[in-house]
């Protein structure tokens, strides 16, 4: 899913005594409320969970900087978060002097625009950057805020309400409970600001990133409580491999190609790194970067170091080894990155992010440092382990004759596309339009719901071509058998752009709608991940050009007096019994295409003025590749796991 960032905080070294004074101060909390989104990317759910987040790295740095071990986030019934932890505690004293003169430090961190330790403590190294907006932007979008800090044995209270407003001045409240230092925020998000979809926090959302934070961070302990009604749970994470445990955990359901795992870090002036890497027998790969704890899903330098050092480490090995002879080509780097799991996590002052999502790292210090240490460390390791790096060599080579038969496979299906000239397959009924901006193409699972989309299409924009989902559907082989299939080779020549990663010309697609039309059942889904994995493979463009769309037939139907009424999903059934109280009639639930006739069909699925689409972005067709791996994979239990799990709604398949 695609993030929007906040700007990212700067690290200046500053005085050695940590104070008041050193706490730099730039504006109030006004420009927040007027514009959340320029502080926490949105006000739906991704603003609200960002709250959260903005809290915990605070005391994430606190950890890093080594004074804290402990972090417990809890979801109240009362609709508040609170993140506690066991470090030194926001300073309380107050500022001697200067327009803050007589409030307390804690304050100023609370109420005033970019405060905070980042800007010159000397504890902060390495900051959390990305998310270091600070913990004022979450004062100023809660309806309350109740700071508590144990310091040196007294408890501090202040209490700030209506976006920000401290209530009272800091208070003495009594001896600290407990022995530790450290600091509690509980906030209330407000409504008003998180209108559109509401303040209520999801706990799968906060599970998932605390368990990447106890991955990134060896040791510390994050503990996550929901007292929420009807929900009670507790989870504690803390690992004590850190990224190494992360890698194993992300190759659970797969078959590892041997059981260690390689990892090393280094360290030079301000930057750091750790590094973590498994194969498994699959075909994918998965390089997690971070950077100062944020995921970087577009990569950046740290991975762009990574990948080439791996490269080159791997094909000396396979050199020396005798894996590769004298007279064969280098293995490519996406040969040997073939089934590859590796967390490639960074600290760095002043992290740049770039890219679409802000979520690229773009420091070129960074990869000749990542670089370096992995051709040196790397390889190590490969002489230390030459059991496993004959593996890895092993897998490569193999990797490497699948891609070089692929590319003849493709070259294959281009030959014959040439030599029947223009020719359309014969399963393709084409518009009359030759114009791709107003043409869709809608790939319709099975010959007889094909035939029924043929009758319901528009003939002038809308082109249909049949696909038989059962023969991808048995298919538990790499991509370069789904080429020699020939359907998918109907569907090459249908779309017209090409295959393959380094040919495919979107300009030159047939179709600026390709639309996957399959059923709302398992094997449907199935088609749905297969074809979606196909295109991000080899028509990558198609995806980020935003031409790939999946249907969506309705899942029920009704009948109202003699009428049949259909209805989209689970939501919109519920907004229809809200709208008709007295409806007793039964609601079907549709499986395949086949129960609608070809007027139900196009106005529930295929007409452009009563439709819905969803639009395929990259990271979807990405998700896609990854629920192919868990599908398809030689872990039979997982797989079965999975498909009970979504079973219920095959739609989450997709996604
Ligand atoms: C600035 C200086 C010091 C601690 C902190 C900030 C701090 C901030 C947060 C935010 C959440 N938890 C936190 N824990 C600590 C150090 C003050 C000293 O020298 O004692």
């Amino acid at each position: 899913m695609a993030v929007t960032k906040a700007k990212p905080a700067s690290v200046k070294s500053g005085s050695a005594t940590y104070a008041a004074k050193d706490i730099q101060v730039l504006e109030g909390l006004d420009p927040v409320r007027k514009r959340p989104g320029m502080y926490i990317g949105s006000t739906g759910l991704n603003g609200l969970h960002h709250l959260i987040w903005e809290v915990v790295d605070n005391s994430v740095d606190e950890a890093m900087a080594g004074f804290c071990t402990r972090i417990t986030i809890t979801l109240h019934e009362d609709g508040s978060c609170e993140v506690q932890d066991n470090g030194r505690g926001i300073p309380v004293d107050p500022y001697p002097s200067g327009p803050h003169k007589g409030k307390s430090a804690l304050e100023v961190v609370l109420t005033v625009l970019h405060a905070g330790g980042k800007f010159g403590g000397e504890g902060y190294k390495v900051s959390g950057g990305l998310h270091g907006v600070g913990v004022s932007v979450v004062n100023a979008l809660s309806k309350k805020l109740i700071a508590e800090i144990d310091r040196d044995g007294t408890r501090f209270k202040q209490e700030f309400v209506d976006g920000g407003k401290p209530k009272s001045k800091i208070q003495k409240v009594g001896a600290s409970p407990s022995k530790t230092n450290g600091t509690s925020i509980t906030f209330y998000p407000d409504p008003e600001i998180f209108a559109s979809e509401g303040v209520e926090f999801v706990a799968r959302t906060v599970l998932e990133r605390l368990q990447t934070i106890a991955f990134l961070n060896r040791d510390l302990e994050v503990v996550f409580e929901d007292k929420r009604a009807g929900k009670k749970d507790k989870v504690t994470y803390q690992y004590k491999g850190g990224i190494i445990d992360f890698v194993k955990h992300l190759n659970v359901s797969r078959e590892s190609l041997f059981n260690k795992v390689a990892s090393y870090e280094a360290s030079e002036s301000d930057q750091t790194l750790e590094i973590a890497l498994q194969w498994n027998t699959g075909y994918y790969e998965g390089i997690y970067g971070y950077a100062n704890g944020i995921s970087t899903i577009e990569g950046g330098m740290h991975v762009e170091g990574f990948k080439t050092a791996l490269t080159s480490v791997v094909n000396k090995y396979a050199r020396s080894s005798g894996g590769l002879k004298e007279k064969e080509e280098n293995l490519l780097g996406e040969d040997i990155r073939e089934g590859l799991t590796a967390i490639v996590t960074v600290k760095l002052r002043e992290p740049q992010f770039e890219g679409q999502t802000k979520a690229k790292l773009g420091n070129v210090s960074i990869r000749s440092f990542v670089q370096k240490e992995t051709n040196t460390k790397l390889e190590e390791w490969m002489l230390e382990n030459p059991t496993e790096a004959n593996r890895i060599v092993k897998k490569a080579v193999a990797a490497a004759q699948a891609r070089i038969a692929a590319k003849n496979a493709r070259n294959a299906v281009r030959r014959k596309t040439a030599l029947s000239g223009a020719g359309m397959p014969d399963k393709l009924k084409d518009c009359q339009s030759a114009n791709p901006a107003d043409s869709e193409l809608f790939i319709v699972e099975g010959d007889s719901a094909g035939g029924t989309a043929v009758d319901a299409r528009d003939p002038q924009t809308q082109a249909i071509l049949p696909i038989r989902g059962k023969i991808l559907n048995v298919e538990r082989a790499r991509l370069d058998k789904m080429l020699k299939n020939t359907e998918v080779q109907a569907l090459i020549t249908a779309i017209g752009g090409g295959v393959g990663n380094d040919e495919f010309a979107a300009e030159k697609a047939r179709y600026h709608k390709v639309i996957i039309l399959a059923d709302a059942d398992v094997d449907g889904s199935h088609i749905r991940t297969l074809l979606l994995t196909f295109f991000y493979r080899q028509m990558r463009p198609m995806v980020e050009s935003g031409f790939i769309y999946i249907a969506q037939p309705p899942l029920f139907s009704t009948e109202v007096g003699k009428e049949k009424t259909y209805l989209k999903d689970e939501s919109a059934k519920e907004k229809f019994l809200a709208a008709n109280p007295n409806h007793k009639k039964e609601f079907q639930r549709l499986k395949g295409l086949g129960e609608m006739d070809w007027q139900e069909l196009r106005s529930t699925t295929m007409d452009s003025a009563t439709r819905t689409l969803l639009q395929v972005n990259v990271e979807e067709a990405a998700e896609a590749e990854n629920i192919m791996s868990v599908l398809m994979g030689d872990d039979v239990e997982s797989r079965k796991s999975f498909i009970q799990k979504n079973a219920r709604d095959v739609r989450n398949l997709d996604f």
